[in-house]
């Protein structure tokens, strides 16, 4: 019989309701915050997470590009966003886009990730090209996963379109996921306070709805560690859950630890090591009906990132490459990994790695991978080492799909 090591009395209904696989209520999860006993949550999360991947950490050899920061929305806790005439401001051209999609997929990528600013001066048709020239560019197995749904909102607004034509247009180019960036926190306080102009949380979670309508996949984020209290982020993650229940297409959901460097936020502390771990366990706890919880180790930094996988984590995100986003905010962490970093560092803790696509298909399971310290394999973020991996040929659970010998469409289907 599995039990659970508490230190703090006040987890013992909650431990009894994980253990019974129990949905936790909006009291449970203020009582998971107010907690210090973080072990305690952290051990229930990894009993959650084990119910749904076993062992398995997943990983993804994936591109992020960023076409431009111009954007009309000016978040107080960007650090990205530039007007026109400002220095810094950048934009690529579709050409550039496709270069770089084609790149990414020539180094093995299976995701393209591309997230932009409001561009003031873009088209609609713009928008939709860069989908299928980012399609055109790489081959059929290559996951697109373009534009937050505050994106999607600014192409219907440019448009005249409702928000539903405009993802189909998307889709129709190329387009198959959508990644979840742009919820924030969902409370009307901290969007009046911080982000006013940007898509309002029923727009956000309608748009998602849409998505998973229609067969496109997306991702849910929330950002915390700025003005929020701990009230609201349970308040966040339970209107995640509910919109779950209704259109069930969230894959994943991601915590982004807010960065305030160079923000208008820039007087508030980082989050904690301790608020991470908490953040990413109780989410594990929280959403029961969101299958994986990703660590984005850009963000929480690579040590964190790794010890979250014994806090509810199956999923470390992926190589990224080039990411503008938390730089521009003051990151320190690198701005790629490679393939064997990502697996050394899982391979460490005594789970299995597993690569995959954006919709969790596997791509190849590194079972045999030796439990090296990642920290001892060399050093992390340059050019693989030769002959550090000897991944074995993926061997899925039940249900998986292993991709190869998949086509196009029957992966499509798989994922969902
Ligand atoms: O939408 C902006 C956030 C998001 C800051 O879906 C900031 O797989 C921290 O959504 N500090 C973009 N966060 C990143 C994102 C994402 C990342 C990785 C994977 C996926 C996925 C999605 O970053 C923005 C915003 O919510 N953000 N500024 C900042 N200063």
């Amino acid at each position: 019989m599995t039990s659970f090591n508490l230190t703090d009395p006040a987890l013992s209904p909650i431990a009894e309701k994980v253990l019974a696989g129990t949905r936790l209520s909006r009291e449970d999860g203020i009582a998971l915050y107010a907690s210090s006993d973080l072990l305690g949550i952290g051990q229930m999360a990894d009993f959650a997470r084990r119910r749904i991947s076993g062992d398995r950490v997943y990983f993804m050899v994936n591109r992020h590009i960023n076409p431009t920061n111009i954007c009309r929305n000016r978040c107080k806790f960007c650090a990205f966003a530039r007007n026109a005439d400002e220095p810094g401001a950048y934009e690529m051209t579709l050409d550039e886009v496709a270069k770089a999609a084609a790149e990414g997929a020539a180094d093995g990528a299976y995701e393209i990730h591309i997230v932009s600013g409001l561009h003031p001066d873009w088209s609609y048709e713009f928008y939709i090209d860069m989908v299928a020239r980012t399609r055109a560019a790489v081959p059929d197995h290559v996951i697109v996963q373009a534009f937050t749904a505050v994106e999607i909102e600014h192409m219907a607004i440019i448009s005249g379109k409702t928000t539903r034509e405009v993802l189909e247009d998307l889709k129709a180019a190329g387009l198959d996921a959508l990644p979840g960036g742009g919820a924030e926190i969902f409370g009307d306080r901290t969007r009046l306070a911080a982000w006013d102009k940007k898509t309002k949380s029923d727009v956000w979670l309608r748009i998602h709805g849409e998505a998973h309508e229609l067969g496109i996949a997306t991702n849910c984020t929330m950002l915390y560690g700025h003005i929020e209290t701990q009230e609201e982020r349970v308040d966040h993650l339970i209107r995640l859950r509910e919109q779950q229940d209704k259109t069930g297409g969230f894959l994943a959901f991601i915590p982004l630890a807010f960065h305030p460097a160079n923000t208008e936020l820039a007087d508030l502390p980082a989050t904690s090591g301790f608020d991470d771990l908490k953040t990413l366990a109780i989410a594990r706890l929280m959403l029961d009906n969101i299958p994986h919880i990703k660590s984005f180790w850009i963000m929480l930094g690579l040590k964190v990132a790794q010890i979250s996988t014994a806090f509810g984590v199956d999923d470390l995100d992926g190589t990224v490459v080039e990411e503008r986003i938390t730089h521009m905010a003051g990151a320190t962490t690198p701005e790629a990994l490679s393939k064997d970093d990502l697996v050394n560092m899982i391979a460490e803790t005594g789970h299995v790695a597993v690569e995959r696509d954006t919709l969790y298909r596997i791509v190849k399971s590194y079972a045999e991978e030796a439990a090296v310290p990642a920290w001892n394999a060399g050093p992390i973020g340059c050019p693989p080492l030769v002959g550090v991996s000897k991944g074995t040929a993926a061997t899925g659970a039940e249900g998986d799909v292993i991709l190869g010998s998949a086509s196009r469409s029957e992966a499509g289907e798989a994922g969902r």
